[in-house]
C-alpha cells in the first residue's frame, strides 16, 4: 500500500518523516498524471503546488484552519490529501470530483471557485470574521492561508484586496506561488519586479540577510524577537523590504524554494507568528516532476482531450509517438475567428486585439504572431481589458476584445458604462459561449447573453457555423458601435473555408419552410433545430419553419412574427441561461406583434451547470437534438415512435384504433 492510499486525514501528515513525505510527493504527482491522462485537467499548475499543499497542511490544522486556493486549479494535491483519493479517477466527470475546490465535496474546501484573483479577498474576509469573534483559545488562533499564483496576484481584485489588507492588522499568510507563468508567460510590471527579485535575491547568504533585516523590522515583542533569532540561525533566505508589498503594509518574505518542504514549513510557521499579514514568496516549477509538462507548461496548463492526447503519454517517460493518426477534428470557432481577424487586420491597421491573459485559448496568439505591436495581453484583468478597449476606440482604433464568456462577467460595468454608454466601436468576441464541459460550474458560458441584452447600443450576434462567424466578424469591424459576437468552444461544422462577407445586422435567415411549427435558434444550436425538424417530419409528419436568428439584438422581429403567425407551436433555442435570453426576446416580440401562439423556450435550466463532458451535459439539460425533440413532443402531447410502438404492444386495442 502506498502512503497516499493510507491518507484519510491531512493531520496524518504531521507524523510522517522527511523521507516518507518525499515519497508521498512522488505518489501525489503520479496519481495526478495518471488521472489527467484520462480526464484532462489542470496538470501543470497542480504538479507545481504539491509541496506547498503538503507544507500548508502540515503547519495548519484544516478544516479548523482555512486554506484558500486562489482560482483553485492548482489544488489537486489538496484534494488527494483530504479524502478524495478513492474518487479521484472521476475528476471533472459528471457527478465526479470537480476540477476546483467545492464545499459540497469536503469541509477542507473553503470556497467554490474557478475564476482567478478571488483568494486574497476571501482570505481577508475570513480573517476579519475570525478577528471579530471572541478569542476562545488565545494559544491557538485560527490560521488562514491563501495560495495565489504570480499571475492571479496581479488581478485588479487581488490588488484591491492587498491594498485593503495592508491597512489592517489581520494575520493572514499569503503564499505567492511564483512559477513565472500565467497560462502563457506572466505579463505586467509586477511580474517584471518579481523577476528581478528572483534574480537578485535568490539564496543570499545569511550574514547579509541579518545585516539587512535586523535594522528594518520594527520591534514588536517576543514573537518577532523569535523570528529574528530564527533569521540569525542561518537560514538561507532573503529578508528585505520589498517595496511593492511593504509599501502597502504587508511583510514580505522571499525568496524560497517552493519545492523545499522543510524550508517552507519553517517559514510558514514563523510567518504565522508575525502580528499582521505576510506574503511568503516561493519559486516553483510549473509541471514539476513530469518532463513534458515542465518543458511545455502552456499545453499542460489545462490539458484537455483532445487536442493533447495524454493517453499517448507514459507518465514516467517522454511522450510516446501516436500509434494511429489522430482523429481529424473540424476547425474550431476560435480558429475561424482568429483567421478572419488576421485577414481583416492585414488591410486595416486600426484593428488591434486585447486578451486578458488568454492569448492561446482565444486564438489571439495567431494575431500576435502577425501583428505583435497590435496585440495587448493585459494579464488576468478583464475589467481593464474592456476599458482599455474603450480608450483605444476613442483613439481611433478598432479594438477587439477576445474573452471567454464566463470571464467577461468580470467586466460588466466596463461594458455598460465605458463602452455602451459611450457608444464605442468595440468588438467583444465572446468565446466559450454555452456549455464548456469539464471545467464546470465556474466556467460555463451561460450568464453573458441575458445581461448583455439589457444594454443600449449593444448589438449581439451568434453564428450558426464557423463560416458565419467569419461573416459576423467582418460585419462587426465595419459597424460603428459596440457589438458582441457569441460562439462556443466546440469544433465547427466543417464547412469549406472562405473569408468573411458582411451581413446585415438585425436580419435573421430562414433555413427551411413548413406550416406546422416555427423553430428559431440563436447560435450553433440552430443545427440541432434542423435535426429536430427532420425528426418531426419523419416521425409525425409535421413540417417546420427553421429560422437562424443570428441577432439577439436587434432581433429580426418582423421575420419571426411573420413566420410565427398561424403555427401550432413556436420553439426558441439557445445554450444560455433560461431567464432573459434570446427566447424572452422572441416572446416579447410576439406579444408586441399581437401573435398568440404557444411558445416553448429551450434553454439551460435555472441554476448552475456543473462539470462533465459537454455532450453529456447537453443531454442532461435537454438541449441536444434528442432533448429538444423530446421537449417539443411533450409540448405537443406527442409520443416518440418507440414509445408509441411500445404502448401499442402493451395495448393492442390502441393500435387498432390508430
Ligand atoms: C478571471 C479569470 N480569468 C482567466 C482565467 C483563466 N486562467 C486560469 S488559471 C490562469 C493562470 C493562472 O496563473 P497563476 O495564477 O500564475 O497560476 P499558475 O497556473 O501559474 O500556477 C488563467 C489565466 C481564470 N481562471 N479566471
Amino acid at each position: 500500500m502506498t502512503i497516499l492510499e493510507t491518507m484519510n486525514d491531512p493531520a496524518q501528515l504531521r507524523k510522517l518523516s522527511a523521507a516518507q513525505l518525499e515519497s508521498l510527493a512522488g505518489e501525489l504527482r503520479e496519481k495526478m498524471i495518471r488521472t489527467v491522462q484520462h480526464t484532462g485537467g489542470h496538470l501543470a499548475s497542480s504538479l507545481g503546488a504539491v509541496e506547498i499543499a503538503l507544507a500548508l497542511h502540515r503547519v495548519m490544522d484544516s478544516p479548523r484552519d482555512r486554506i484558500v486556493w486562489d482560482t483553485g486549479h492548482q489544488a489537486y494535491a489538496h484534494k488527494l490529501l483530504t479524502g478524495r483519493f478513492e474518487r479521484f479517477g472521476t475528476l471533472r466527470q459528471v457527478d465526479g470530483v470537480g476540477g476546483f475546490p467545492r464545499r459540497s465535496e469536503s469541509d477542507h474546501d473553503v470556497f467554490d471557485g474557478g475564476h482567478a484573483g478571488t483568494g486574497v479577498s476571501i482570505g481577508l474576509g475570513l480573517a476579519a470574521a475570525r478577528d471579530l469573534r471572541p478569542v476562545r483559545d488565545p494559544g491557538r488562533r485560527q490560521r488562514i492561508a491563501v495560495c495565489v499564483g504570480d499571475a492571479a496576484v496581479q488581478t485588479g481584485l487581488t490588488l484591491e484586496a492587498l491594498n485593503h489588507l495592508g491597512a489592517t492588522k489581520h494575520r493572514l499568510l499569503i503564499v505567492l506561488n511564483d512559477n513565472e507563468m500565467s497560462i502563457s508567460r506572466s505579463v505586467g510590471g509586477l511580474s517584471t519586479r518579481l523577476n528581478k527579485l528572483r534574480l537578485t535575491r535568490a539564496y543570499q547568504g545569511t550574514k547579509s540577510v541579518t545585516q539587512r533585516v535586523l535594522p528594518r523590522i520594527p520591534v514588536i515583542g517576543r514573537l518577532l524577537f523569535n523570528v529574528l533569532a530564527w533569521a540569525k540561525e542561518g537560514f538561507k533566505r532573503s529578508w528585505a523590504k520589498v517595496g511593492f508589498f511593504e509599501d502597502m503594509g504587508i511583510t514580505y518574505i522571499g525568496l524560497l524554494d517552493g519545492h523545499n518542504l522543510a524550508e517552507m514549513e519553517e517559514t510558514f510557521e514563523r510567518a504565522f507568528a508575525l502580528p499582521g499579514p505576510v506574503v511568503v514568496h516561493v519559486k516553483t516549477i510549473k509541471g514539476k516532476g513530469y518532463a513534458p509538462a515542465e518543458r511545455d507548461s502552456v499545453s499542460f496548463h489545462g490539458a484537455s482531450l483532445p487536442p493533447i492526447d495524454l493517453c499517448l503519454i507514459d507518465p514516467t517517460e517522454e511522450p510516446l509517438p501516436p500509434e494511429t493518426e489522430p482523429r481529424r477534428r473540424p476547425r474550431t470557432y476560435t480558429a475561424a475567428f482568429a483567421d478572419e481577424l488576421v485577414h481583416l487586420a492585414a488591410d486595416d491597421d486600426r484593428i488591434c486585439a486585447i486578451t486578458a491573459g488568454m492569448p492561446t485559448g482565444t486564438g489571439l496568439a495567431r494575431f500576435g504572431a502577425h501583428f505583435p505591436s497590435r496585440l495587448f495581453d493585459v494579464g488576468i484583468a478583464e475589467q481593464h481589458a474592456l476599458t482599455m478597449a474603450a480608450g483605444l476606440a476613442l483613439g481611433g482604433k478598432r479594438p477587439v476584445v477576445a474573452i471567454y464568456s464566463t470571464f467577461s462577467q468580470r467586466g460588466y460595468d466596463q461594458l455598460v458604462h465605458d463602452i455602451c454608454q459611450n457608444n464605442l466601436p468595440v468588438l467583444l468576441a465572446i468565446d466559450r459561449a454555452g456549455l464548456v464541459g469539464e471545467d464546470g460550474t465556474s466556467h460555463q458560458g451561460m450568464f453573458t447573453l441575458s445581461p448583455q441584452r439589457a444594454l443600449p447600443n449593444l448589438v449581439i450576434g451568434s453564428p450558426k457555423d464557423e463560416i458565419e462567424l467569419r461573416d459576423m466578424v467582418a460585419t462587426a469591424l465595419r459597424h460603428d458601435g459596440p457589438i458582441s459576437i457569441h460562439y462556443p468552444r466546440d469544433a465547427g461544422e466543417d464547412r469549406p473555408d472562405r473569408v468573411g462577407e458582411p451581413i446585415e445586422i438585425g436580419r435573421g435567415e430562414v433555413l427551411r419552410s413548413g406550416g406546422d411549427l416555427l423553430l428559431v435558434g440563436f447560435g450553433p444550436i440552430v443545427q440541432r433545430l434542423l435535426r429536430v425538424a427532420d425528426a418531426l417530419q419523419r416521425d409525425h409528419g409535421l413540417a417546420s419553419t427553421v429560422i437562424n436568428g443570428r441577432w439577439a439584438k436587434p432581433l429580426d422581429e418582423s421575420l419571426i412574427a411573420q413566420h410565427a403567425a398561424g403555427k401550432r407551436l413556436v420553439v426558441t433555442a439557445e445554450e444560455s441561461a433560461f431567464m432573459g435570453g434570446f427566447g424572452d426576446g422572441v416572446l416579447d416580440a410576439l406579444n408586441r406583434a399581437g401573435i398568440h401562439v404557444p411558445l416553448l423556450k429551450v434553454a439551460l435550466a435555472e441554476g448552475f451547470v456543473h462539470h462533465g463532458a459537454v455532450d453529456e451535459l447537453r443531454r442532461q439539460q435537454r438541449v441536444d437534438a434528442a432533448g429538444i425533440l423530446a421537449q417539443v413532443r411533450d409540448a405537443l402531447g406527442l409520443m416518440a415512435p418507440a414509445e408509441a410502438a411500445e404502448s401499442a404492444e402493451a395495448d393492442p386495442s390502441d393500435a387498432s384504433a390508430a
